[in-house]
């Protein structure tokens, strides 16, 4: 997709929606805020966003994510001139809201993972950019749409949070040159930094107290993963989201190669976040159906929580 295929679909466009990933997270949301506010800004539409599920606490600072839906709150037969995708490796990544997808007039897939298919009528899928963030800076910045201080804020949110805090394999010389250029329209890195990291409810950090008290350790401790079962969840009265962090956490440790925390949905269904050092956890992902990046990844097996953790355990040992 080029400029001119960008917004010149936005221009013949009066109904847009973008769509966010399930489980979202700082890089999908920040992305589909900023989309919000350029569109706003620069061509007068105030688009649909919407949140498979529900918005993590730690996201609610960003600017005009209160405006965002859920897709129950969308009639079922509404057609969408144009429906964008933001960090959306897969279509099945956008839960109940593929059909709105599906049936909008024109898709757009913008996207950084590698294993996206290119799904869409229109893609820019850049698997080097660290982030959906710095995807759409570029498309902006080049072609002089106006980045005001809450865009600025969004897309800085989406890198921040993709980088792992500019400390993973994606941050690059380019990563610190948007980050920069953000900070001069007006982000406060300090302020953003709080809001990403240093927000969480407590119950969610007792819960990954939880989740790393409980963790094994196999094959000399390159392998660290933890289960986290419904009654875990119950016991901590955690919502979806509090999840998010522990398998970084298991990465930390020195010896671990391939971290992998493991939580029970339903009893026959287990979803699997993986984080590596230099294995390409999307590959063992990806023989579960899942995908990802090389070192941050995921699937769900439709399978019990010991058993999954079986099968993956096994499927890991394959790969160090
Ligand atoms: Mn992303």
């Amino acid at each position: 997709m080029n400029y001119q295929d960008f917004s010149e679909n936005i221009i013949k466009a009066d109904d847009i929606i973008i769509f966010s990933h399930v489980n979202p997270d700082g890089d999908t949301l920040g992305s589909m805020t900023a989309l919000y506010n350029v569109i706003k800004n620069n061509f007068q539409k105030i688009p649909t966003m919407v949140i498979a599920g529900e918005l993590p606490e730690i996201y609610e600072f960003l600017p005009d994510i209160e405006k965002a839906v859920t897709f129950d709150k969308i009639e079922k037969d509404r057609v969408f001139d144009l429906a964008v995708a933001i960090d959306i490796a897969a279509k099945d990544r956008m839960g109940m809201g593929l059909p709105f997808f599906e049936n909008a007039k024109v898709r757009m897939n913008i996207d950084h993972h590698k294993t996206n298919n290119g799904y869409g009528d229109y893609t820019l899928i850049k698997p080097d950019a660290c982030s959906a963030g710095e995807i759409l800076f570029d498309l902006f910045e080049e072609h002089g749409l106006k980045i005001d201080k809450n865009t600025a804020d969004a897309l800085y949110t989406s890198i921040l949070t993709d980088t792992g805090g500019f400390r993973f394999e994606n941050t690059s010389a380019k990563t610190f040159e948007i980050a920069s250029k953000l900070v001069k329209y007006g982000t406060k890195p300090g302020t953003i930094a709080r809001y990403c990291f240093e927000s969480k409810p407590k119950a969610m950090v007792l819960l990954q107290a939880n989740a790393l008290i409980n963790a094994e350790f196999l094959e000399n401790q390159k392998i660290a993963y933890t289960c986290i079962s419904q009654k875990d969840m119950e016991k901590f009265n955690a919502k979806e989201d509090y999840t998010e962090g522990i398998v970084g956490a298991l990465r930390q440790i020195k010896t671990t190669e391939v971290a992998a925390v493991l939580k029970e949905v339903t009893k026959q269904s287990t979803k699997v976040s993986l984080r590596s050092k230099n294995v390409d956890c999307s590959k063992i992902a990806a023989a579960f159906d899942g995908g990802g990046h090389a070192f941050a990844a995921g699937c769900t097996i439709q399978k019990p929580l010991n058993i999954a953790r079986d099968k993956l355990i096994e499927e890991i040992k394959k790969h160090i």
